[in-house]
């Protein structure tokens, strides 16, 4: 009755985004909903926008049930939950949240390299438990700095870790699709190629069919006992139980994982090991990047319904 659009929101994402899209749209809560196949059925009618996260499955199922679906806008830069190729086909647009999460995703990377190598917070725990006095001192880590950093995936993210990195005196070399003209890194073609020649590897690619479990068996083995992976990109380019069973055998020196296969379960093999740093998904987890990446949810869809040009569509 008010003439604004009906916006389907998946989940509470953050308050703040609840509040904006609230003062802009009819705004539809699906996670407030007990019955939601039922809900879906009432409101079918009248969604032109579903606003996504990684949280939520955003296929072709959920959207045919929605005829007048015109946008779908991800709080994410990552759409792997949304399926573009059928959002292309009938023509609904999809936004997602680039750049504004860059920095923050390259600061974490670098942070879980750091606590993983050097065991900051398992040392920190040694301290609190009172281990300290008892057992003396803490036993020996491993130096990141100067050491062989290979980047799987040199985008946006993967570049920002590079130049960080650059400041840590690392050799960088990457893996991605095609060998990049414009950075003074070392490409390799395959990432077992690469992983045989770095001590740390950081996963900054987006998810794909391609990149499924592309850091498997061999590769873990290649990056062997004193190296080091670090994961900020999605638990599914890792062979979660091959990653486990080679911290379990010592045959990796460490990992330090933002997200896993199975969010937000996490594999219990992994809670006791001190060269093991695990994260609940935080990489673009500050009030400021939260902020900015709900103001392009609501933006894009401020542009698509006043006609204007999306400020970041998915292509
Ligand atoms: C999540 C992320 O979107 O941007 C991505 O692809 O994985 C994160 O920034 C964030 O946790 C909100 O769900």
């Amino acid at each position: 009755p008010n003439g604004k659009p009906h916006v389907l929101m998946m989940a509470l994402l953050m308050p703040y985004l609840r509040d904006s899209l609230e003062s802009k749209f009819n705004l539809l809560p699906l996670w407030e909903q007990s019955n939601k196949d039922e809900y879906l059925a009432s409101v079918a009618d009248c969604v032109r926008a579903v606003v996504t996260s990684t949280n939520s499955v955003v296929d072709a199922k959920l959207l045919e049930k929605l005829p007048k679906v015109e946008i779908v806008s991800s709080f994410s830069v990552g759409t792997d939950k949304v399926d573009v190729a059928y959002c292309k086909e009938r023509g609904i647009a999809v936004t997602n949240t680039p750049d504004v999460l860059t920095d923050d995703c390259a600061d974490l990377a670098i942070a879980l390299l750091l606590t993983t190598m050097r065991q900051i917070c398992s040392a920190d725990r040694y301290v609190r438990k009172g281990c300290w006095p008892k057992q003396g001192d803490y036993p020996l880590s491993y130096k990141m700095s100067g050491k062989d950093l290979g980047i799987v995936g040199l985008g946006r993210i993967g570049k920002a870790v590079a130049k960080r990195a650059e400041a840590f005196g690392c050799k960088i070399k990457y893996y991605a699709r095609s060998d990049k003209k414009d950075v003074p890194y070392e490409y390799y073609g395959s990432v077992l190629e690469l992983a045989k020649n770095s001590d740390m590897l950081v996963v900054c690619c987006a998810f794909t069919k391609e990149t499924a479990k592309i850091i498997d068996k061999r590769v873990l083995d290649a990056l062997g006992p004193e190296g080091f992976l670090v994961n900020i990109s999605r638990g599914g380019v890792v062979d979660e139980p091959e990653l486990v069973k080679a911290l379990l055998e010592c045959r990796l020196g460490g990992a330090g994982l933002d997200v896993y296969e199975n969010e937000p379960h996490v594999p219990q093999e992994l809670w006791n090991m001190d060269n093991v740093v695990l994260l609940p998904h935080v990489a673009s987890g500050t009030l400021d990047t939260r902020r900015a990446m709900a103001d392009l949810v609501s933006g894009n869809l401020e542009a698509h319904f006043s006609g204007k040009p999306l400020f970041t569509p998915v292509t």
